[in-house]
């Protein structure tokens, strides 16, 4: 089991970026693609070399997971799935940001892979979510530790078409631009970690899920709503700043919102002080609660 450690992805192009949560091993994606990579890390969608196969691979893992959504996804992302458009066969980019910039003035771009904090921070800060176009193999089908384009576009686009989420991580981005220049980006990766990832919503009706890591895996959706292991607190900046999360392996906690308002608000402050506070606080192992804590 793995824990949160700042692992550095070598990528092609030449910057060698510390992306937290990667797995040691090498990137999937190819990031040279004959120099079709371009500085911002973004490239053409290939969707011509999409296999049989790997248009088969997205079909079977739409089914599955589409069927798995009532009682445990947010409302919000139930809501936009049928904006992403077809399900027999991978999506071509532009036919979703069609549909997505006309809600959300946000589109998505295509990406090798996992690519540096600022390239990624700042697609994010301009409205773009980076969105990797391969898909994982066949034997892969029941679980990868690199987000692939099942992960990011099943779990990730959705929720950018409900506006106060989306203005959120926009807003991300901008921290997390800042938050270089701080030397803060491991502390705010787990803000994202824990909300745009791994993030539960307190809805009338229960607990549901508008993370992308859970609404994209079919285990843990069930295991994060539902599941009696997993501890859940109410989502504080400081105490998810200090939270180290597991990057191959079901959350020991989550953290939980009442809506996404209250996300974006929670993003209104500069982080800065907030930075300084943390640097005199020890993190917190993942599965951990501190004394006077309970689990919602
Ligand atoms: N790159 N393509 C891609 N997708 C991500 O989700 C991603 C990334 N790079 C960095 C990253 N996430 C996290 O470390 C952020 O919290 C910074
Ligand atoms: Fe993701």
């Amino acid at each position: 089991m793995v824990t949160s450690t700042a692992a550095t992805v070598t990528l092609t192009p030449v910057e060698t970026p510390t992306v937290y949560g990667a797995s040691d091993r090498p990137p999937r994606g190819d990031y040279s693609r004959g120099g079709a990579v371009h500085l911002d890390y973004t490239c053409p969608q290939d969707w011509a070399s999409y296999t049989a196969a790997d248009h088969d691979t997205y079909r079977r893992l739409y089914e599955r997971q589409a069927t798995k959504l009532s009682g445990l996804a947010c409302d919000a992302f139930i809501a936009a799935l049928p904006s992403l458009g077809v399900s027999d066969r991978i999506p071509r980019f532009e036919e979703v940001n069609d549909r997505l910039y006309k809600a959300t003035r946000w589109e998505i771009v295509a990406v090798p892979g996992l690519i540096p904090e600022v390239p990624f921070f700042s697609l994010l800060a301009d409205r773009k979510f980076p969105v990797t176009d391969w898909i994982r193999k066949p034997e892969e089908f029941d679980y990868i530790v690199e987000p692939d384009v099942f992960h990011d576009l099943f779990g990730h686009v959705p929720m950018l078409f409900d506006t106060a989420f989306a203005d959120y991580v926009q807003r991300y981005g901008e921290g997390g631009l800042k938050a270089h220049s701080l030397g803060a980006c491991e502390k705010l990766a787990r803000l994202y970690w824990y909300s745009v990832e791994f993030g539960l919503i307190r809805q009338p009706d229960g607990l549901r899920a508008y993370g992308a890591g859970i609404l994209s895996s079919v285990g843990e959706l069930e295991h994060a709503v539902r599941g009696t292991e997993p501890y859940r607190l109410p989502l504080k900046l400081l105490r998810a700043m200090r939270t180290r999360y597991k990057i191959d392996s079901y959350q020991a906690n989550y953290f939980v919102i009442d809506s996404f308002t209250q996300l974006f608000e929670l993003t209104a402050p500069d982080f800065t002080p907030l930075y300084r506070a943390l640097t005199g606080q020890p993190d917190i192992d993942a599965g951990v609660l501190l004394p006077g804590e309970s689990s919602l």
